[in-house]
């Protein structure tokens, strides 16, 4: 018997917008000017601004073939040789949080899906809970703590006046949050300001978060990708581990071994026995098996490959370097065309101050949508460009672009 169809039952399903940042990249794609630039997602491009697969993944997938791996389930928590190295890539492997077995590590769905298992787990075990979140933040905190009910609020992080950090700002209103609220930090390389706290300020946020009794929620995307260097990454999270803290850390393999649609990351969370981080990971993996069931062998293999192997990991970090570098070159060259090019005077240092693979221009939406309308340089609306996503050759026809849309959009 056929179904009627004439009343869709989906007839009163309304349209979605775009994604504020995946949606950059499908106007992008359908742009047939010849000069279109997407500075818009973060991810990685060569010179010639190409996508690029790390030498030390395509090595580690050679021996992956070779061996003839097979294709069975994970257990729920992902891949052990993964989740081993993982943790000990992020706090070190001589920490005692590891070495005391302190740490529940699960291999999630990169780092949104890391992300979204502990607000789950937030939910779950805090449901009195708060988050707090920067602002600005990256675009998608905010739906993943909607999607998981985590109720959140924001606390001030950039000052547009210094085109840095609203350090005093920050540390007050983590004060004035509830007691034993969820503070969601930026390991490295905040997104989208690319301002990150000096050390001095860390110690003072610990402060704060420690006098009232908060959790520290990082978010580690960039992990190596920042400075270069893996173990400066990871400053702020030993940090607060050095002092103490329980915390959480959600990691991303997308950025630093450029598996983006590999979708490998991981939700660690330390805890002050290892007792309790037996039942969190117990409690962690029920909250995954209906979510979805156990996470993918692929990208958890190329990691734990790479990071296993010393001459693949020290090949790795000089991969990184030369990543980082190559993005601090651009940054550069687009700081020195900005200046000579532009003769308002106008102070543009704050693009070198920036960390990581963003720069956040201050450019307000109008300005962004000019940058789009009329010299198809794909960028999200809140300003920020994917130096990522720049070439050398690039930077003077974006400086011109950046100048254009300063002086003459209001
Ligand atoms: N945290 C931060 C801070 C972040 O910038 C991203 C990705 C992620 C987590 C998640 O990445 P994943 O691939 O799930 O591990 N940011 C870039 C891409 C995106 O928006 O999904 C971006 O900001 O362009």
């Amino acid at each position: 018997m056929a179904v009627s169809v004439n009343v869709s039952r989906f007839e009163g399903v309304t349209m979605a917008p775009p994604d504020p940042i995946l949606g950059v990249s499908e106007a992008f794609r359908a742009d047939t000017n010849d000069l279109k630039l997407n500075l818009g997602v973060g991810a990685y491009r060569t010179e010639e601004l190409q996508p690029y697969v790390l030498n030390v993944v395509k090595k580690a997938e050679k021996l992956m073939l070779e061996r003839g791996e097979n294709k069975e389930y994970l257990p729920i928590e992902g891949l052990a040789a993964f989740n081993k190295v993982t943790a000990e890539l992020l706090f070190g492997a001589d920490n005692s949080v590891i070495q005391e077995g302190r740490v529940a590590t699960i291999q999630g769905l990169s780092g949104t899906g890391s992300l979204r298992l502990a607000a789950a787990f937030i939910h779950r075990y805090f449901p009195d809970a708060k988050a707090l979140i920067s602002s600005p933040t990256w675009g998608n905190h905010k739906n993943i703590f909607n999607d998981a009910r985590v109720p959140w609020s924001e606390y001030r992080y950039y000052d547009p006046r210094t085109v840095g950090l609203d350090f005093d700002g920050m540390v007050a209103d983590i004060k004035a949050a509830p007691d034993g609220s969820f503070v969601l930090l930026h390991g490295c390389a905040h997104n989208p300001t690319g301002i990150d706290p000096t050390p001095e300020q860390w110690e003072k946020i610990a402060d704060v978060i420690q006098e009232k009794n908060h959790i520290p929620f990082f978010d580690v995307a960039y992990q190596g990708f920042a400075s270069g260097s893996l173990d400066a990454d990871a400053y702020s999270v030993r940090l607060f581990v050095r002092r103490g803290f329980e915390l959480l850390v959600a990691q991303s393999y997308s950025k630093n071994l450029g598996l983006y649609a590999e979708r490998i990351g991981a939700i660690n969370v330390v805890c002050s026995s290892s007792d309790a981080g037996t039942r969190v990971k117990s409690q962690l993996k029920r909250l995954a098996r209906p979510m979805y069931s156990n996470p993918p062998v692929h990208g958890a293999r190329i990691v734990a490959n790479v990071v296993g192997d010393p001459n693949l990991f020290n090949e790795w970090k000089q991969e990184m370097e030369l990543m980082a570098g190559r993005i601090k070159n651009v940054r550069q060259r687009l700081y020195e065309n900005l200046s000579e090019k532009d003769k308002s005077g106008k102070d543009w240092s704050f693009v070198l101050k920036q960390i990581g693979m963003f720069s956040y221009t201050g450019l307000h939406k109008a300005q962004s949508d000019h940058m789009t309308d009329k010299w198809h340089i794909y960028m999200t609306k809140d300003g920020r460009i994917s130096l990522a996503g720049l070439s050398l050759s690039k930077c003077e026809y974006l400086a011109d672009a950046i100048i254009d849309s300063f002086h003459n959009v209001d």
